[in-house]
């Protein structure tokens, strides 16, 4: 079983990874691909080679040019106690003076496992021009809680969705997206309420304070997500890419603009006004942009 709300007659396994801490499917009629922490007996905590499958699902769905929406979720319940987790952030069991170590880590190279890769992921969530949704099931804790902040969209289990920061209590501190771009959507008093205290918020109080999009009853969570996704998945693919990277602008600054203008740079290329640029150089002769207006 992958999860008890996971309906295998929507999906089919993508093939070729092998993934062991994540699992990653595609639904079987829409460009839609959901990758969910596979960890839920320690709440979907990650570990350094969860976060590296985390990476390398996301990359894959980046560059799968017929998929627009990515569902990352958790998987669940916990066989232990029967509890439900989006993700509980990293894992500290393993986290250490000199690097992190757990059973399989031996080899690799100490560097590469101490560094904070899940902020690679968080960008490739955040840069991506597809709509990546947290699907949330229960815990979202510490780093957990950052991804679900940088999602786009964020839909939770009414039942079993609990939003809470713990960076502070394990001292470790998301000072980036997680925290000031936590403060964008639900104020600097909360935001800094949030990561102070460190107290338990529900999907409603969540959703309240514009940090969840729709609270859903648990059972039909993935099929909302679903539904959401289809929805998406039917709008122009060019018209989304824009509004993203538009809606990211203002708080990503030269990266944000140069985002923005690569993909306003993409669609010049398609005009006849680029291709005389172009077309001129490559036949060696005057190029002629008369026949172009300046637009006012
Ligand atoms: C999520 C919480 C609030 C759920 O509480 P609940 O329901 O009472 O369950 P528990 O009994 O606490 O947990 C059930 C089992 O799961 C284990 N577990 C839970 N979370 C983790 C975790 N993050 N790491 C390891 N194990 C975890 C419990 O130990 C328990 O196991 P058993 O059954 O064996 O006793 C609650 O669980 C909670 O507060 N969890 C910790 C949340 C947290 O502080 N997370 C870390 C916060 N910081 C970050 O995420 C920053 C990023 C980061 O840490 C990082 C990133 C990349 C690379 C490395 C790191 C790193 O610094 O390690």
């Amino acid at each position: 079983m992958v999860s008890e709300i996971f309906n295998p007659d929507l999906w089919d396994e993508v093939p070729g990874f092998g993934f062991k801490d994540i699992t990653y499917h595609r639904a079987k009629d829409q460009g839609t691909v959901r990758i969910a922490f596979n960890r839920p007996e320690v709440r979907n905590a990650f570990r350094p080679g969860t976060v590296d499958e985390l990476f390398s699902a996301l990359d894959h769905a980046r560059m799968t040019t017929d998929v627009g929406v990515v569902l990352l979720t958790g998987n669940g319940p916990s066989p232990k106690d029967g509890g439900w987790a989006f993700c509980s952030g990293g894992d500290q069991r393993i986290r250490g003076k000199d690097g992190y170590k757990y059973e399989g880590a031996e080899g690799i190279d100490p560097g590469r496992l101490g560094r904070l890769h899940i902020l690679e992921c968080q960008r490739l969530i955040r840069f991506m021009p597809k709509i990546v949704v947290a699907v949330v099931p229960g815990w979202a804790a510490g780093g957990g809680h950052s991804l679900h902040v940088v999602c786009d969209l964020t839909i939770a289990s009414k039942e079993h969705a609990v939003f809470k920061q713990t960076d502070p209590d394990v001292a470790s501190f998301d000072s980036g997206y997680g925290s000031a771009y936590l403060a964008r959507q639900v104020g600097q008093k909360r935001a800094r309420e949030i990561f102070f205290l460190g107290l338990d918020y529900s999907a409603q109080e969540a959703f309240e304070m514009g940090a969840v999009n729709k609270v859903v009853p648990h059972a039909e969570l993935e099929d909302v997500a679903l539904e959401w996704a289809k929805i998406m998945n039917a709008k122009s693919p060019t018209a989304m890419r824009m509004l993203k990277f538009g809606f990211n602008l203002p708080d990503d600054g030269l990266v944000g603009q140069q985002l923005f203008a690569g993909e306003a740079t993409r669609l010049a290329y398609g005009t006849d006004e680029a291709a005389e640029g172009r077309d001129a150089f490559v036949e060696k002769r005057p190029k002629d942009f008369s026949k172009f207006p300046w637009h006012y």
